[in-house]
């Protein structure tokens, strides 16, 4: 049968809507925080609480379609064919954990690997970014324009610090001159936060060395709707199953950075 993906996206509104209700409704309590794999990589019981929620709405409505999560709460996935839904509960967990604002919960929705639904919720703001593919990205009820070319000189690069000391990742040397270039860098702890806000404007470009398919999926489909580019920091299209670096840029721009900063991947 064919997906019926007004539907589904509807479901995928109000559900998401719902979590982050409950998880606006978690911040009196008090919070079980664990390490994951060191002590940078956190978890609290909402994040799996969240993701849980969500593959219970998933599983009774579309028993057929398959989830990637977080929390490891979804199945094992290691190719793209039928529906995926891509889940990050909480992206931005040290925030949540710290700061108790700038985290969102990102939602991917794919189809035989292609990008039909994206939705971001920033839960504090009650902001929600949604797209459809072929249809428009919205800021709750409000289009999105088509982005501007952006040129280094005048862009807002967020990157994490890390990426600019020395690392497992990347020569960091390569970034200095990029970093001494562009008219300022940000770095916002979540990177689906960071993608909807180069889908908004608000910065020009967005480097990561290292994000799994859950932190990127919904945003790429943003950034791309509205005509700036994804990819990996060395020029090739990003994989939902696999994560990777990620670029993400106005349009212009990536190209400006790939040929002039990142020797066209050939680093
Ligand atoms: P998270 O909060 O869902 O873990 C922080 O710079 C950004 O990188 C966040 O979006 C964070 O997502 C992500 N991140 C942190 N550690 C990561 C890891 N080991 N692999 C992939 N993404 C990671
Ligand atoms: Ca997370």
């Amino acid at each position: 049968m064919a997906n019926n993906w007004e539907e589904i996206d509807t479901y995928a509104k109000v559900w998401i809507k719902e979590a982050g209700e409950r998880i606006r409704a978690s911040f009196p309590k008090t919070l079980n925080v664990h390490a994951k794999s060191n002590p940078n990589d956190l978890v609290t019981e909402i994040d799996q609480q969240t993701e849980q929620f969500f593959i219970e709405k998933i599983r009774g409505n579309y028993p057929d379609h398959r989830i990637l999560g977080e929390e490891g709460f979804g199945d094992n996935i290691d190719q793209d064919s039928g529906v995926i839904w891509i889940i990050d509960p909480i992206d931005g967990t040290m925030n949540f954990v710290h700061q108790q604002r700038n985290f969102a919960i990102s939602i991917g929705i794919y189809e035989n690997g292609k990008g039909k639904i994206g939705l971001i919720y920033d839960v504090v703001h009650d902001e929600l970014y949604h797209v459809r593919t072929g249809n428009g990205v919205y800021l709750n009820d409000r289009k999105l324009p088509a982005l501007n070319k952006a040129a280094v000189p005048e862009a807002i690069l967020a990157l994490n610090a890390t990426w600019v000391v020395e690392n497992k990742r990347i020569n960091h040397e390569l970034l200095i001159p990029l970093v001494q270039k562009v008219r300022g860098t940000r770095s916002y702890g979540s990177a689906a936060l960071e993608m909807v806000y180069v889908a908004t404007g608000r910065i020009d470009a967005y480097i990561s060395l290292r994000l799994a398919p859950w932190d990127y999926a919904a945003g790429i489909l943003m950034v791309e709707e509205l005509g700036g580019q994804a990819t990996t920091l060395r020029g090739d299209k990003l994989d939902i199953i696999n994560g990777s670096s990620v670029f993400v840029s106005k349009p212009g721009l990536h190209q400006e950075i790939m040929r002039n900063y990142l020797k066209d991947g050939k680093w």
